[in-house]
This record gives C-alpha cells, structure tokens and sequence, in this order.
C-alpha cells in the first residue's frame, strides 16, 4: 500500500507532527487512510495475512473476520488511565493522575522507536456527522492495521475528514502503538500488544490523547471513550454543552409522536438493548440514534440537541440473541469484526447466550477446541462485535442528522435490588442532577431486606469525566440554569428491584417499553403520577404506567414502585460519604439539596 511522495493534506500543523512522530517512533513506513472500501478490504487482507484476523464464511457472515486478542489485552484498564492535569485537583479523585511533564516524559521514551519494523497508519477521522457544529475532528496514529479498521466502522475515517479539516483546521492528536517494535530479530505475532506496560493518557488542557500498549477496544480505538467521552467532557465544561455515556433512542407513540430520549447506564449494563428495544406494547416504536455516547448542544429554541458521535456499534456480543436483541444481532449479519468470539467448524462466530446449545466443534476465544465439558466460556465475557451502525434495522432515519435531535428525556439507570423503583420522575432539573450525582449499583446482592454496599458511578461517568466530578457535577446545574434553557425532564429507571423471594420483580427486558411509554406521556404533559419525597412515581394503570397482559401481580407491581422513606433515609450515609470524596468542589446547592431531602424523607 505504499503512497509515494504525495500528500492528502496540506495542513502544515498536521504534517509536522505526522513527521515528527514518524522520526520518534521510528516507523517503518507512514500510511495516510482514505476510508476507501478498497483500502479497507486491502487492510483486512493484510490481516489475514500476518494471522490477526481470520475470514468468516461469506455464506455465514459475508464481509467478516474474527480477531482473536492476547489473553492479556481483552478489555479497557482503568488502572492504567490517567488524566493529566497541571494541578492535580483538577483531575479530581476519580481520576489517576500524573504531573503532564513527567508523563510526557515516560511517554516520549516508550515511543522512541516503538514502531520500528511497522507502518504507521495516519487516521483522520470525525467523531460526528462530517460539517455538523457538534462533531469534532480527531487524527489517530498508528501502528496497529486493526484499529485501522475497526476506526472506519466505529468513525467516519478518511478523505472527507481530513478534507473537512482544511488548511488549518482544529484537530484531537490521538497517539497510539501496540508498543511492540519489531527490531532485530524479533517475530511479530498475531496480537502484538506490551501488556506490563500500558498507558491510556489524556492530556485534558492541550486536547491530547497518548495510548500505549494496548490493542484492545477503549484502549486503543481513541475516537471512543479516550475522544468522545474524557477529552470532550472536558470541551464541554469549557464551552457550555455535554459529552455524556448515553444511548440515545427515539419513541414513537401509536398516534405517531415522536420524543427522543437520551439514557446513562454503567458500562455493561444493557445501552446497546435498550437503544435496540422491540416494544411488547402495541403500536409503539423504539429506533436508534446511538448505544453509547451522546454529544448535546444548545439549539435555538434552548433545546439540547443530541448527536451519536460514533458510526457502529462496539457491543459485547455474550449474551446477544434473537431474543435479547434482534436488531443487534441482524446489524452483526455481515461486514462486522468479531474479537474474542468462539469459531464454529463452519467458519461463523459464536458466544455463550446466543442460543441455548452450542454448536459441535467449537474452537473458543484462545484457538483451543471447546466442549460444553471444558468448564470454561467459548467466548471471552468482553467479547466484541464491531458493526456499522447503518446496518442496524432499528436505526432512526435521522440517525445522521447533523443538527441533531432535540432531547425531551435524560434517563439515568443503576443496578438496584432494593430502595429505587422501577422509574421515577425527578421533580425539577436540580433535583434530578442531585440524584444523577449519587447513581449507584450494589457491589454484592443485598440480602433480603437489607441494604447492600453501594458503588456510585455519577451519571454513569466515573471511568470516563475527563476532570474533577465536583466540577463535572456544578456543570450539570449551570446547563439547566442557562438563559433560556428548556432541559430535558430527568427520570431514574431501575429494572432490577427484587422481591422477598430474591427474584426480579419487573418480568423482563421486554417489557421496558411501558416505563418508555409513561416517560413519554410525561414528557407531553399526560401519565399519571404520585409525588412521593424521591420524585414523581407513576400510578398503575391505564393513566400511568399500563399493567395489561403483564406479567406481574399488582402486588409485585406496587412492590416495584414503592418508595419506602426509612430505606431511603438508611442509604444517605453512604451517599454523604460518597459526596465527601469531592471536597470544596462539590457544589455548595448539593448540601441545600441534601437537607432537604432528607427533611422530606423525615416526612
Ligand atoms: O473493554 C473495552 O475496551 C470496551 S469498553 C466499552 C465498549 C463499548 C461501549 N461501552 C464500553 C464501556 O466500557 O462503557
Ligand atoms: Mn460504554
């Protein structure tokens, strides 16, 4: 593939630093990627080339490959993020820090001569729609042709990015090597990554992104959580929008309304199915915008404005089924890669919870032969499908809009056995960032009626706000607080409340379109509520949140709904705890707000 002397851009900026890296690390050769599908198939076949990638079975999966990853690189590692800020306390406690000047140091010493033997791919890319006012352009070096790849999906990578950055264009350097040279001597091997020694390093002030050692997922494709989600928080405290880990769905109600709702769940915890939702409620539609991250800024009218920064979808593939999520496993049908998924004997992919029985002759995640016998999973847990996006059946035509869609409803979901119902209705904006500030999952399952140990993941962003959440949490105010600001309403989901028996209590996954539905009603000013002390909680029924043909007593539906003040008030220690790790930063209306919270508990 090799380019001649010619260049794609004259971006002086871009090309000096394209070439002082080149010198640093040493490259072999430099690769500038035109996103073209003839390149893209040129590099898959270098991949099945040099052993990363094996071609699927066109019958069984057209246009796809499976990569199998060093058993030591199969998933993002928080340990080894750091955000480096001048001062320390603008990183925060969430966050590992390092002074940026040592760090760059350490770093400027491991990518000398990093990747000797290797080319080095120049990938331009646009985190958004290309031209829209919200995206954003990136440029990613490096030595790895899988992320190569995997960036044309999950991006919009090549010519028209780089062309969409001029002459002189703002862009986010995003470094990365595998941190494997090949010097004198040394074979390269199918996964080439440097384990002991990973970096995923964010320079928050100068907009910089540095990754070493890593070819896996968020640790390597830099337009995701390290661009879209840590740089960009921080864009947005600076310039009054969010970067948030949300999905972004829209609803549409049997009369044919439209309302888009944006949700932040923790990692692993059902985005991408909920993005993909098939409504058991007739005449109910639920399409996709995006599974993971959102993008919002202020439109005129004072709404927020949502795009889907990314182009595919990075899912975790265990537990992907025609029944868990049909969409999903549609969109994955062709042109995908799959990494760390099970090899069936008939050259397609497969994972536990696909289907009941696995196939016979499975080869698992690791290129050893697999039986039901073998007492260890066929697929890695963090096993990925990479698909694009446009392949999915569920996505909403406007998913491209470069304007966005206006957001009606931000929907925050834990993991909660006890104390928070299935959904509720924060009763303004300032309440709701106050009880978005303290979303928690239990680390154990609680026993029954007691109150498990709490891990709080602020808005779903504690691996992912790129400064202080103290500052992260004052943000959140000052947005709804904006002149002229018509914020989304803010609701709290919880799926997982369970009974006396231990046993979930909501009937299933499902059935999430009537909590979808009340939402939506609410949005429009309609659905039935309580005002209880935590917010508004729907009644049951057909002006509420609608029981037919459910599959839950009434009594388990007023279980799962129930607000039980005392079980509350027994939770507020561990969220002042939890408020005490931000120090000064935490904003002073949070400490009115808790007051008064726990007044109206008290009753
Ligand atoms: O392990 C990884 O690198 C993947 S992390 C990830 C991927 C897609 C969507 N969300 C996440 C996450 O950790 O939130
Ligand atoms: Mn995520």
């Amino acid at each position: 593939m090799d380019q001649g002397i010619s260049l794609p851009t004259r971006h002086q900026n871009l090309l000096a630093w394209v070439e002082r890296i080149a010198q640093l690390t040493e490259a072999d050769s430099v690769y500038w990627c035109n996103g073209s599908a003839k390149e893209y198939d040129a590099l898959c076949q270098l991949l099945v080339d040099n052993g990363t990638f094996r071609r699927l079975s066109d019958v069984k999966r057209p246009g796809s490959f499976l990569a199998l990853s060093d058993p030591a690189d199969v998933a993002r590692v928080e340990g080894r993020t750091f955000i480096c800020s001048t001062r320390q306390d603008d990183s925060g406690p969430t966050n590992n820090w390092r002074e940026p000047g040592e760090m760059r140091e350490t770093l400027t010493g491991l990518f000398a001569g990093a990747m000797r033997g290797r080319t080095m791919y120049v990938v331009p890319f646009s985190m958004g729609p290309i031209g829209s006012d919200i995206a954003r352009i990136g440029v990613q070096l490096t030595d790895s042709p899988y992320v190569a790849v995997s960036m044309r999906i999950m991006t919009r990578m090549g010519a028209a990015a780089l062309a969409q950055l001029g002459h002189d264009g703002a862009y986010i350097p995003c470094l990365h090597s595998v941190g494997m040279p090949l010097s004198d001597g040394v074979e390269d091997v199918s996964w080439p990554c440097n384990p002991g020694n990973v970096y995923v390093v964010h320079f928050p002030e100068t907009r910089e992104i540095w990754s070493f050692g890593s070819g896996y997922g968020g640790n390597a494709l830099l337009g995701k959580k390290c661009l879209a989600l840590r740089i960009a928080s921080v864009m947005a405290r600076d310039e009054g929008w969010l970067a948030e880990h949300m999905l972004i769905l829209k609803l549409t109600s049997p009369t044919g309304e439209v309302k888009y709702v944006a949700g932040a769940f923790p990692s692993a915890c059902g985005k991408t199915n909920l993005a993909m939702l098939i409504p058991t409620l007739p005449g109910w539609k639920v399409e996709t915008i995006g599974d993971d991250i959102a993008w919002m800024k202020f439109g005129d009218d004072g709404r927020l404005r949502a795009i889907n920064p990314e182009a595919g979808f990075f899912g975790v593939a265990p537990g992907t089924s025609d029944k868990t999520n049909p969409n999903a496993l549609a969109a994955v049908g062709r042109n995908s890669i799959f990494t760390n998924c099970a090899l069936t004997d008939d050259g397609d992919v497969w994972w536990e919870g696909m289907a009941k029985t696995p196939p016979e002759g499975l080869t698992d995640w690791r290129g050893q032969g697999w039986t039901q016998d073998s007492g260890r999973p066929a697929a890695h847990p963090n096993a990925r499908f990479t698909t694009p996006a446009a392949q999915c059946p569920s996505v909403a035509q406007e998913w491209e809009d470069p304007a966005g869609v206006p957001i009606d409803a931000f929907l925050f979901g834990g993991r909660r056995s006890t104390v928070a119902p299935l959904v509720f209705e924060a009763r303004n904006w300032e309440e709701g960032v106050f009880l978005a500030a303290q979303m928690s999952s239990e680390t154990t399952a609680a026993a029954t009626g007691a109150i498990g140990e709490l891990r709080f993941d602020p808005m779903a962003m504690l691996p992912f706000c790129g400064y202080h959440m103290g500052d992260y949490f004052a943000h959140w105010l000052r947005i709804g607080r904006r002149d002229g600001a018509h914020p989304p309403k803010i609701f709290f989901v919880n799926w997982f409340r369970k009974g006396d028996d231990g046993q979930f209590l909501w009937p299933g996954f499902g059935e999430n379109a009537r909590v979808l539905a009340w939402i939506f009603a609410r949005c429009g000013g309609r659905g039935m509520a309580e005002e209880t002390p935590v917010g508004y909680v729907p009644v049951i029924g057909e002006d509420g949140i609608e029981i037919g043909g459910l599959d839950a007593s009434a009594d388990d539906m007023a279980r799962l709904l129930a607000i039980d003040p005392a079980e509350w008030s027994a939770t507020l220690d561990q969220v002042r705890t939890h408020f005490t790790r931000f120090g000064d930063k935490l904003p002073p209306e949070f400490n009115r707000l808790m007051e008064d919270f726990e007044a109206r508990l008290a009753g």
